[in-house]
């Protein structure tokens, strides 16, 4: 990964959209210094950040993965399932152009890029509140033709797939198992959660390290006995916006 989509966050985050936690205040000024700290991070691992300005009527628009699904073939803009973020797809299709021939999911179909996690040509993509099998049918037509297989996967009670289930190590998944069956994820191997850090499924794999939250030490230490030593970075300010390290960019790479 060479380069990192991001965005400032909105000063209206504090009416985003909010399914299963209670609406709590965020401070404006912390959120921002934390995200600044997880992009200065990205930095650090040798991702130059292409960073979006701030707008000002999009509560969400800090969580730019929900909004593509970057592969190294091509881009498939999404269609977010809240209605009040597809708004946010027309300025990420304007920095993604350059880089990625760009499909788009069009109605009936609703995708958020939290549901989906590319394993290699594995796609597994969540059936979720926000992402329905219309956009799964679209991926498949969009992404076969590129050597592709798209796997659906029921996810209940948690937000998106990645909220569940996302990759650590080349063959290696961090997963909460009350929400995600390890099942749908054959020849993999898995680390689970210590089950009371319920948020705790969230990691995010930069060029070889697994960027990780310091509010889960239990699971901290259980990466560390498999031989995974996290980078920390904190962005649980935004974490009342439900968000969580992997919503926060859009990473690929140029070449
Ligand atoms: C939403 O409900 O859409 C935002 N408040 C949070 C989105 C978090 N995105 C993600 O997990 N990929």
């Amino acid at each position: 990964m060479d380069i990192a989509i991001t965005r400032l966050v909105s000063p209206s985050i504090e009416r985003c959209e909010l399914t299963l936690q209670e609406r709590t205040p965020i401070d404006l000024t912390l959120a921002r210094q934390q995200h600044h700290a997880y992009e200065e991070t990205l930095r650090g691992l040798g991702v130059e950040i292409y960073s979006l300005p701030e707008e000002p009527d999009l509560p969400d628009s800090v969580f730019v993965e929900d909004t593509a699904i970057v592969l190294d073939e091509c881009a498939l803009l999404t269609r977010p399932g809240a209605v009040s973020r597809r708004p946010e797809i027309e300025s990420i299709a304007r920095a993604l152009a350059p880089y990625r021939k760009l499909f788009s999911i069009h109605a009936p179909g609703t995708l958020d890029g939290g549901d989906v996690l590319a394993v290699g040509k594995t796609i597994f993509v969540g059936l979720s509140s926000r992402s329905n099998k219309a956009a799964i049918d679209q991926m498949r037509t969009f992404l076969t033709p590129y050597g592709y297989t798209i796997k659906s996967i029921r996810v209940t009670g948690c937000l998106h797939l990645k909220s569940a289930v996302t990759q650590v190590a080349a063959d290696t998944l961090l997963v909460n198992p009350v929400w995600v069956d390890t099942v749908n994820f054959p020849g993999l191997k898995f680390i689970e959660i210590d089950p009371s850090e319920q948020y705790a499924a969230n990691a995010l794999m930069v060029n070889g390290t697994v960027l990780y939250q310091p509010a889960y030490p239990k699971t901290q230490a259980r990466l560390e006995a498999a031989g995974i030593f996290p980078l920390l970075v904190d962005e649980s300010e935004l974490g009342k916006a439900e968000g969580a390290l992997t919503c926060c960019s859009l990473l690929f790479t140029t070449a």
